[in-house]
C-alpha cells in the first residue's frame, strides 16, 4: 500500500519535492452526533500530538502473554515488570532518532516520553502541526456532555514515506472522545402510580452475588483497582460518603479515592464517574481504589490514548482497571485498533485485569451498501480484553434470577479473529443456537464477546448530593464485575499468589465455573425494524449476550483461588 500510495503520490513528488503515505485513511473524522464545529483554529494556538512509535518483538509479547495467562503453562501469573515489557517493546535506536530529529526540524517543543519509550507526546502550534501532517486543517469543536471543547482535523492527515516504518498513527488528530455505556430509563411502573421496583443498590449486588459482610479487603495486601474516566467526567468522595449512608447497608468500606491519576477537575459530578467509584468501592469493598482522570479538555488530547499512555508509564497501577466507555470498531482506524490491542497486550503481559464494558445497544446495528449489518463496539472487540455483558432481574421486584438486559452489548468482531482461547465455546454456541441471525448479519470468525456478565438495570447513584435512580448500562456491570475480581485478588494476595491477570484463557478454559448462566432473552440489533427476531439469544454455556454469566461469589472464589 506504501509503495502505490507514493506511486500515485508522484505528482506531488514533483511539486513539492516529498513523498507521503496516510497511515489511518480508513479513520471515521466526522464529529460524532452532539459535536459541532466553530471553525479554524488560530495558528498560534496551542495542541498536544500523541506519535504512537513503531514497537519490537511483538510475537514474542504474544507469546508471553499467553503463557503469564494461561493457568496450565509454567510460566502461569509469572508476570513481567513494566521495565520488562520495556525492554522487550522499545522502538529500535533507528526509530527513536528518525522520529526525534523530524519532530525537532518541526519545532516541535516539549515532548514527553513514557517508560516503554513507545509514545511521544509533544506540544506544537497548529501552524507547525499542519505543516507536519501534510493535508490536515486543524478546527474547533464543542461537544457533550459538559461543552467540552476539542480541536480536530476534519481532513486526513499524510506523513513522510521515510517514517513508514517508525510511526503507526498520529493520535489527537481525528477521534472524538469514547462513548459512555450508561443509559438513564425508567423501571416498570405500577399501573396508576409509582414504581415499586426494586432499584439495584451495594445490598443488593452483594445479596444477588452472594457476598457476606466478611467479604472486604483486609487493608493489609497493597491491593488495589481502578476505574478510567474520560470527557471531564468527575465523581466527588463527599457523594461517596453520601451513598454509602443511603444505601451501603452493614459492610466495611473506604470513605474516599485513594489517589487519582490526571486531573480530577473541580466541575460537577458525572453519573458516570459517581455510578464507577460508588460500585467498584462497593462491590470490591475496603480495597484501595484509584480514579485514572483524562479530563479530554486539553486541546487536541485524545483521553483514550491518554489513559494507555499513562498506563505504560506506572510502574505499579492497580491489578484490576474497569473501563465503561468504546466507540464503533467500524469508526476506528486498523492502525489505531491494532496498536491500542498491543497496548492491552503489554497490559496482560504485566498482569493487569481490564474489563470494558460490552455496549449499551444489544449486537448493534449500521447499513453497508443499504445492507444492514451489526455493529461490534472496541474495546469490547479486543481479544486481550475481558468484556461484561448486562443482565437483569426476571421479577423485577425480587433479588432472584438474572435474565438478559435487552441493551447489553455482544456479538463478533469484523477486525480480530477468533482467539484460541474461546474456540471450543464459540463454535459449541454457533452449532447449538436455535436462534441464530442470518449470517449476513456477522462476521462469525471474529472474536466473539462478551465474556462475562452482571446486573445492569435500574441502579442507584449519588451525583452532586442528589439520589438518582434508574442508571443504567454496562457501565454499571462493568465496575462490579470488577470489584469482586479485586476481592479474589485479595485471597490471592495474602496467601502468596500472583493476581489474576488476564483473566480470558483461564475463564474459557474452566468453563465458566462459579458464574451464574444466564439462560433467558435475547439482546436488541437491527432485526427489531427489520424482520422479526432480536439480535443474539441466551442459552445454556457461553453466548455473545451475558458470556459465561454473572458472578456466584463463593463458588468463583474457590475456583480462581489456586493456583
Ligand atoms: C511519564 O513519567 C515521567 C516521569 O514521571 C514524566 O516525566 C513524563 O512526563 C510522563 N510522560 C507522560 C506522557 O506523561
Ligand atoms: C478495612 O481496611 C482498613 C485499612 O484500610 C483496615 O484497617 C480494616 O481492618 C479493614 N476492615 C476489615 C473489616 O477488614
Ligand atoms: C471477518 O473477520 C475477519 C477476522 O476474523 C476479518 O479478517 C474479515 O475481514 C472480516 N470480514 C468482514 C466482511 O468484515
Ligand atoms: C447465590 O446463592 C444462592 C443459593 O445457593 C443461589 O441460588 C444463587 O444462584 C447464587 N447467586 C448467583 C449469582 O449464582
Ligand atoms: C497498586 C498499589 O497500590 N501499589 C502500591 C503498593 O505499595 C507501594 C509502596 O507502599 C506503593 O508505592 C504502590 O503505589
Amino acid at each position: 500500500m506504501g509503495l502505490r500510495a507514493c506511486l500515485l503520490g508522484l505528482l506531488a513528488l514533483i511539486l513539492s519535492g516529498e513523498c507521503n503515505y496516510s497511515p489511518e485513511p480508513d479513520q471515521q473524522r466526522t464529529p460524532p452526533p452532539g459535536w459541532v464545529s466553530l471553525g479554524r483554529a488560530d495558528p498560534e494556538e496551542e495542541l498536544s500530538l500523541t506519535f504512537a512509535l513503531r514497537q519490537q518483538n511483538l510475537e514474542r509479547l504474544s507469546e508471553l502473554v499467553q503463557a503469564v495467562s494461561d493457568p496450565s503453562s509454567p510460566h502461569y501469573g509469572k508476570y513481567l515488570t513494566l521495565e520488562d515489557v520495556a525492554e522487550l517493546v522499545r522502538p529500535s535506536p533507528l526509530t527513536l532518532l528518525t522520529v526525534q530529529k523530524w519532530l525537532l526540524a518541526a519545532g516541535a517543543q516539549n515532548c514527553y516520553s513514557v517508560t516503554t519509550q513507545d509514545f511521544l507526546t509533544c506540544w506544537l502550534t497548529v501552524r507547525q502541526a499542519e505543516l507536519l501532517l501534510s493535508g490536515s486543517e486543524f478546527h474547533h469543536y464543542v461537544g457533550r456532555p459538559a461543552k467540552t471543547h476539542v480541536i480536530r482535523s476534519p481532513r486526513p492527515y499524510q506523513l513522510p514515506q521515510a517514517l513508514a516504518p517508525h510511526v503507526d498513527f498520529v493520535g489527537g488528530l481525528h477521534r472524538f472522545p469514547p462513548r459512555s455505556f450508561l443509559k438513564q430509563r425508567p423501571g416498570p411502573q405500577v399501573a396508576g402510580g409509582i414504581g415499586l421496583h426494586l432499584g439495584v443498590t451495594p445490598s443488593v449486588i452483594r445479596k444477588r452475588y452472594n457476598l457476606t459482610a466478611s467479604d472486604v479487603g483486609s487493608g493489609t495486601s497493597n491491593n488495589s483497582q481502578a476505574c478510567a474516566q474520560f470527557l471531564e467526567q468527575y465523581f466527588h468522595d463527599s457523594d461517596l460518603v453520601k451513598f454509602m449512608h443511603l444505601f451501603g447497608g452493614k459492610f466495611a468500606h473506604q470513605a474516599s479515592v485513594t489517589r487519582v491519576v490526571g486531573q480530577q477537575g473541580r466541575g460537577r459530578a458525572g453519573i458516570e464517574a459517581s455510578l464507577d467509584v460508588q460500585y467498584l468501592m462497593s462491590a470490591g469493598a475496603n480495597i484501595s481504589t484509584w480514579v485514572y482522570s483524562s479530563p479530554g479538555r486539553h486541546e487536541g488530547q485524545e483521553p483514550f490514548l491518554q489513559w494507555l499512555l499513562l498506563l505504560s508509564n506506572e510502574s505499579a497501577p492497580p491489578h484490576v482497571h474497569t473501563v465503561s466507555y468504546g466507540d464503533d470498531e467500524d469508526s476506528l482506524s486498523n492502525a489505531y485498533l491494532q496498536r491500542v490491542n498491543t497496548e492491552f497486550k503489554k497490559a496482560a503481559a504485566r498482569g493487569l485485569t481490564l474489563l470494558f464494558a460490552s455496549g449499551d445497544s444489544g449486537a448493534g446495528c449500521w447499513s453497508v451498501s443499504g445492507r444492514h449489518q451489526f455493529r461490534p463496539s472496541f474495546p469490547a472487540s479486543s481479544p486481550y480484553v475481558t468484556t461484561v455483558g448486562g443482565t437483569c432481574f426476571q421479577n423485577p421486584f425480587l433479588i432472584t434470577n438474572e435474565i438478559v438486559d435487552y441493551i447489553s452489548g455482544g456479538g463478533f468482531s469484523n477486525v480480530f479473529p477468533r482467539p484460541s482461547y474461546q474456540e471450543e465455546a464459540v463454535a459449541q454456541f454457533l452449532s447449538s443456537s436455535p436462534h441464530l441471525p442470518p449470517s449476513s448479519y456477522f462476521n462469525a470468525s471474529g472474536r466473539a464477546y462478551p465474556d462475562v456478565a452482571a446486573l445492569s438495570d435500574g441502579y442507584w447513584v449519588v451525583s452532586n448530593s442528589i439520589p438518582i435512580p434508574w442508571v443504567s448500562g454496562t457501565s454499571a456491570s462493568t465496575p462490579v464485575f470488577g470489584g469482586l475480581l479485586s476481592l479474589i485478588n485479595e485471597h490471592r494476595i495474602l496467601s502468596g499468589r500472583p493476581p489474576l491477570g488476564f483473566l480470558n484463557p483461564r475463564l474459557y478454559q474452566q468453563r465458566g465455573a462459579g458464574l451464574f448462566d444466564v439462560t433467558h432473552g435475547c439482546h436488541e440489533s437491527c432485526l427489531n425494524e427489520e424482520v422479526e427476531g432480536q439480535g443474539f439469544c441466551s442459552g445454556a454455556g457461553w453466548d455473545p449476550v451475558t458470556g459465561w454469566g454473572t458472578p456466584n461469589f463463593p463458588a468463583l472464589l474457590k475456583t480462581l483461588l489456586n493456583p
